[in-house]
């Protein structure tokens, strides 16, 4: 099964989700490896029907695979399209993982996400702490999706030995986010609030929640990084935690963000928005006794995401 170090050198490799925002960062950072890249974009293979998956498998034959595929969103798309958080991401991952078997994959890496842990585990998150307790409710169909998906790896290791790893990413950001208003995640969002409340020269931003909720922010170059270290140095059933280690509160963020952007005015909490998980913290240890830590401090990170942004934003408006 597992043989460690692993060598990537003159493989295919199959990014699932290159499109998005960690898909793309994983293409970015395997530019850089001497690596046969494979990619299939939404309109080739729908990762959620079953027989496309076959199909592109049987042909293509990738050696490795990076499930970086899922649909994700911030809190109020996770608790809004709870039917499509569940059905979308369990289907990609089932559809992938079995593929990935079926056609004879060296090792996969699968990515789930620290809302796997439980609303109200210790702190920093452990990884043995996931189904240890209640899971946030605001996220619960992701989370389920994404913890049958670690469930299938750990499966497919044992019963046919394949090297199928699990890592969970804190909660990221950069280029390629999402900036939707409503459905982005807290980077995105704010980064573009505070944006457009600079250019229009408004004098409150408003910040959803109370402003007290913990959370730890990785940017995705150094999450790519970590993946692709990992890839080669780990083999296990444990999970790898996926983080910088260090958490900061919303409203301490949302300061960041203020500064970066160049926003000097008033910051509100509307508290009639939902905080979801108190606190989420992974633990890293783990990650760094296998050599890795992130490289990226917040504010350096912030700034870069800014500048995407304002490359995106740029790039959007000269569609025609
Ligand atoms: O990024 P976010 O939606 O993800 O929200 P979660 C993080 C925190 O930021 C919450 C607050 O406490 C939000 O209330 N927040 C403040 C905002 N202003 C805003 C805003 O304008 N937009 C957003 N989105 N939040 C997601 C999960 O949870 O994290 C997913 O729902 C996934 O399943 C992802 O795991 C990483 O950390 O709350």
């Amino acid at each position: 099964m597992a043989s460690v170090p692993f060598e990537l050198k003159g493989k295919t490799v199959y990014v699932a989700g290159h499109r998005g925002m960690v898909g793309s960062a994983l293409v970015r950072r395997l530019t850089g490896e001497d690596v046969e890249l494979l990619t299939a974009t939404r309109s080739e293979v729908d990762l959620r029907d079953q027989a496309a998956v076959n199909q592109w498998f049987g042909a293509r034959r990738p050696q490795v695979v990076f499930l970086a595929a899922a649909k994700v969103g911030g809190i109020i798309a996770n608790d809004t399209l709870r039917a499509e958080f569940l059905y979308d991401n369990l289907a990609i991952a089932s559809n992938v993982i079995h593929a990935a078997q079926v056609y004879g994959s060296e090792k996969l890496m699968f990515l789930g996400s620290s809302c796997i842990y439980p609303r109200l585990a210790p702190q920093p998150l452990r990884e043995d702490s996931m189904l240890t307790g209640p899971l946030e409710p605001t996220n619960e169909p992701y989370a389920i999706a994404k913890i049958a998906g670690i469930k299938m790896v750990e499966a497919y290791r044992s019963q046919y030995g394949a090297d199928f790893i699990n890592v969970m990413p804190t909660n990221l950001y950069g280029p390629g986010d999402n900036y939707h208003p409503e459905y982005s995640h807290v980077v995105a969002a704010l980064i573009r609030r505070f944006h457009e409340a600079k250019v229009s020269g408004a004098k409150n931003v408003v910040v959803w929640g109370t402003g007290m909720p913990r959370r730890e922010f990785l940017y995705v170059d150094d999450l790519a990084d970590a993946c692709i270290h990992l890839m080669k140095t780990y083999s296990g059933t444990e999970l790898v935690n996926i983080g910088t280690g260090e958490d900061i509160t919303i409203a301490e963020f949302a300061r960041v963000v203020a500064a970066s952007v160049g926003y000097t005015s008033e910051i509100s909490f509307d508290a009639s928005r939902p905080d979801g998980t108190p606190r989420k913290l992974l633990d890293v240890s783990r990650l760094a006794k296998l050599g890795w830590r992130a490289g990226t401090a917040l504010d350096e990170g912030i700034v870069l995401a800014y500048h995407a942004y304002l490359e995106e934003k740029a790039v959007q408006s000269t569609r025609v």
